[in-house]
């Protein structure tokens, strides 16, 4: 279902034939993502936040866009002037972008602090765009995250790209992959297999979370860099991950390697405030159960630092102690 109202077509410099007034939901594409296309080629308006980040008008690697000015990559993409990039929204087909596909320039780029070249931690970049995009049902925004939403082992996402241009097919439709979570402990324990000498970390650090195949053969890759891996939570797509490294492509025991959203959201807040959180309504049952057990434990003597008894419980042990009193008096 379409998550804006539209009033007809448009075009990006406003001058278009008709406008399209959008309300801002997130992570809802208008086409299903179920709907089944042979092989792996997405249709148009399947995965509407998807970005080509552009070098001198070449791709080098993927984005996802969070809001009508904020397009979030990988921070390994950005090693040249800032003047030379810019951000393809809206388009399916690389070679054949079509009118409804818009490039804009590129503002301001935030690249994580701790960012310390390939494979380290902290690989994700802000992207501020020159202007605000109009949304249409080829370009919307994905969900961002809560720090409290799960992506657990198994859990089927779906990556999408356009890879290495050099393997792709002319017309070189936007690819997608789906892809089971994989914990962080099997993750690591894959990559300590059959290892050789080099620089790829045998660790998954905090803020990376895995997802592919053990046995290889499908997978992410070079140009699919800072592009989404995205999990339905609730009713919606969530950015769960951005393509960060992997040792080589598709390699037996060596699944891809994503930079972790959840472990960002403080930092995006403090760049975007007034960007949305999405939380898991599937886990407020739990949460619940849990808080019922909580009071439970209190109540049978257990201490919780920072838990404090309400006022009127003080107030009825005092009257106690009044009641105690007066009746020493009286004896
Ligand atoms: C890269 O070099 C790269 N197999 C990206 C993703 C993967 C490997 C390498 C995942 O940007």
């Amino acid at each position: 279902m379409p998550q804006y109202r539209r009033r007809g077509w448009y075009d990006q410099d406003g001058q278009g034939l008709q406008e399209v007034q959008a309300t801002s939901a997130c992570g809802r594409p208008h086409v299903s993502l179920n709907r089944i296309v042979k092989g792996q080629d997405t249709v148009p308006g399947e995965f509407p936040w998807q970005i080509s980040l552009q070098l001198n008008k070449r791709h080098v690697c993927g984005g996802s866009l969070i809001s009508e000015e904020w397009v979030i990559t990988a921070a390994h993409c950005f090693y040249q002037d800032l003047s030379q990039y810019q951000v393809l929204l809206g388009a399916n087909q690389l070679s054949n972008p079509g009118p409804q596909s818009c490039c804009l320039g590129v503002k301001k780029v935030i690249v994580n602090p701790t960012y310390a070249g390939q494979t380290s931690s902290g690989d994700i970049a802000l992207v501020q765009l020159t202007r605000k995009v109009h949304y249409s049902e080829f370009i919307l925004p994905i969900c961002l995250p809560d720090a409290s939403v799960k992506f657990p082992p198994g859990k089927v996402c779906w990556v999408t790209g356009w890879g290495n241009l050099l393997d792709l097919p002319s017309p070189q439709t936007l690819q997608k992959l789906q892809v089971p979570i994989i914990d962080s402990k099997t993750c690591s324990a894959l990559y300590r297999t059959n290892i050789a000498d080099g620089p790829i970390p045998r660790v998954i650090k905090d803020d990376m979370i895995c997802a592919g195949f053990a046995e290889g053969r499908k997978d992410a890759c070079k140009g699919d860099s800072g592009g989404p891996m995205v999990c339905p939570v609730g009713q919606s797509w969530v950015l769960a991950g951005i393509v960060s490294w992997g040792e080589g492509c598709a390699i037996e025991n060596r699944p891809g390697v994503y930079s972790r959203l959840t472990y960002y959201q403080k930092w995006i807040h403090s760049h975007i405030p007034g960007i949305q959180f999405v939380k898991d309504p599937n886990s407020h049952g739990l949460r619940e159960w849990r808080d019922i057990h909580y009071l439970r434990s209190d109540t049978s003597g257990q201490k919780h630092p920072g838990v404090h008894l309400p006022s009127h419980a003080s107030s009825l042990s005092a009257s106690l102690l009044m009641f105690l009193l007066c009746l020493l008096i009286l004896i």
